[in-house]
């Protein structure tokens, strides 16, 4: 039984762990770095302890201080929400080699899922449908000639260790692709200390479409239908939504039990993600599949009423799932707006300082995730994400007059943010209109500058 849970994190992700531990009468510790000894998620634990220095590499990602921590607080379980050791194979490993029970998929499902190229291959078996690419991992430039030839351009080189973008190019030509392959492998080699890559048929224009998933420890597996979350730049998600105007009842059957279909051929258990590339002609195609809670949850939380952070506890606490497929039921419809410290207006540069004043919205509907507070320092050494304003209402049209509404209630003086732009976003009619892929921001951007 879990008594106490480490939580591995900071930030908003860490409040919403302990909010959900303390109704479920489960003891919290939050660890915290030097520069957060002011931070919400200490104060708010039950007990806090102090990991190193605030790069995070010495604290967040620390992980033989981290378990030192759970072991000096007696806590059986770590929590490690979303970024920082969330994805960590061996972070995982060190838990279960400990005997802590990590809030996640086990070690080794990790690990395999890590392998984007390995993932591809499980789910081509499985029989869910990826992207025409290369069958194996490619390190030679010849080869990798070779094989965009069989596939036909424009193809992309990705990293076999990436993810989310990292050692990601495109290349549209024979021309192109010695130049492209050799800048995505250098940094391919410098992030993840592996060159190795492999390459798919570039899809132009799709929308990102990802399928929430639940697994038990006994085989059981449901999944809560989707997040569209293609508003998005440079690979940091903006806006998401649930459920996706390109997704009907039927679709949304159809890819739910292929999403399932590729939770179970991966042997997965707790909550998780699947990647899609969606077209307009509704061809569906497997991306990658994400073993962490996501920035963007709450958008799913809202259409299914389901809890999820309660449920990634009581799987990995050995309980059966709270729901079946047929209890599942996705009502209304929920936007999320990343407020981050950033200046729009300089391309997007992060803005850390002082919050001076602050005044957040709140009203039926309104969900606010956030760590910050009046007087709080945003620290330059972490993510630039303040809050997270999520709103539901019983359809789209008015769920995002509720959005436009809200951001303009929102008031947080002494540093820039993305909120006016976010105000703008709700009042474009291409975006009223649904009709969005995963290169929408670069229009938005394209159109401003032209103004
Ligand atoms: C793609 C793609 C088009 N075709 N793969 C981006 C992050 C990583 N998960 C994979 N990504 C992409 N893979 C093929 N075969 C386009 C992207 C992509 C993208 C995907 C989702 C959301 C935003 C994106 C922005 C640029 C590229």
């Amino acid at each position: 039984m879990i008594h106490k849970i480490l939580v591995a994190n900071r930030g908003e992700i860490a409040i919403r762990i302990i909010r959900a531990c303390r109704e479920m009468g489960i003891e919290t510790v939050a660890v915290y770095s030097e520069a957060d000894k002011t931070a919400l998620h200490a104060q708010l634990a039950d007990e806090a302890v102090c990991i190193g220095p605030a790069p995070a590499k010495d604290s967040y990602l620390n992980m033989e201080q981290i378990i030192s921590a759970t072991m000096v607080t007696g806590a059986d379980a770590i929590h490690p929400g979303f970024g920082f050791l969330s994805e960590n194979s061996r972070f995982a490993e060190l838990c279960e080699a400990c005997n802590i029970t990590f809030i996640g998929p086990d070690s080794r499902t990790i690990e395999s899922l890590g392998n984007k190229a390995h993932a591809r291959q499980t789910m081509s078996n499985a029989g869910v449908p990826v992207i025409p690419g290369s069958d194996e991992p490619v390190t030679e430039l010849y080869r990798g000639i070779e094989i965009a030839e069989s596939i036909g351009y424009p193809v992309i080189i990705k990293a076999v260790l990436g993810g989310g973008g990292k050692g990601m190019r495109v290349a549209r030509s024979k021309d192109e692709f010695e130049h492209e392959f050799l800048t995505a492998q250098k940094e391919a080699s410098q992030a993840f200390g592996d060159a190795r890559m492999y390459l798919e048929h570039y899809i132009e224009n799709p929308k990102h479409i990802e399928f929430q998933i639940l697994a038990d420890q006994y085989g059981n597996v449901i999944h809560l239908g989707e997040r569209d979350c293609s508003i998005q730049r440079n690979h940091q998600k903006m806006i998401e939504e649930a459920p996706s105007t390109a997704v009907d009842e039927e679709l949304r059957k159809e890819m739910g039990e292929v999403a399932v279909r590729a939770a179970k051929a991966a042997r997965y258990t707790n909550a998780g993600t699947i990647e899609f590339l969606l077209e307009a002609d509704r061809k569906y195609y497997f991306m990658e599949m994400n073993t962490r809670i996501q920035v963007e949850h709450p958008v799913t939380e809202w259409v299914t009423g389901i809890d999820l952070i309660k449920e990634q506890i009581r799987i990995a606490d050995g309980q059966k799932l709270s729901y079946t497929q047929d209890q599942v039921h996705i009502t209304g419809h929920s936007i999320e707006c990343r407020i981050n410290a950033e200046d729009p207006y300089r391309n997007f540069c992060p803005c850390p300082g002082t919050i001076q004043d602050m005044y957040l919205p709140g009203g039926k509907g309104i969900r606010i995730d956030s760590a910050i507070y009046s007087g709080y320092t945003i620290s330059p050494y972490y993510d630039s994400m303040m809050a997270k304003l999520i709103v539901y209402a019983k359809n789209r049209s008015e769920a995002i007059k509720k959005m436009h509404s809200a951001l303009g209630e929102v008031i947080i003086e002494g540093i820039t943010t993305n909120i006016d732009f976010l105000y703008g976003i709700m009042e474009r009619e291409d975006y009223k209109k649904g009709n969005i892929t995963i290169s929408y921001m670069d229009k938005v951007l394209k159109e401003m500058q032209e103004d």
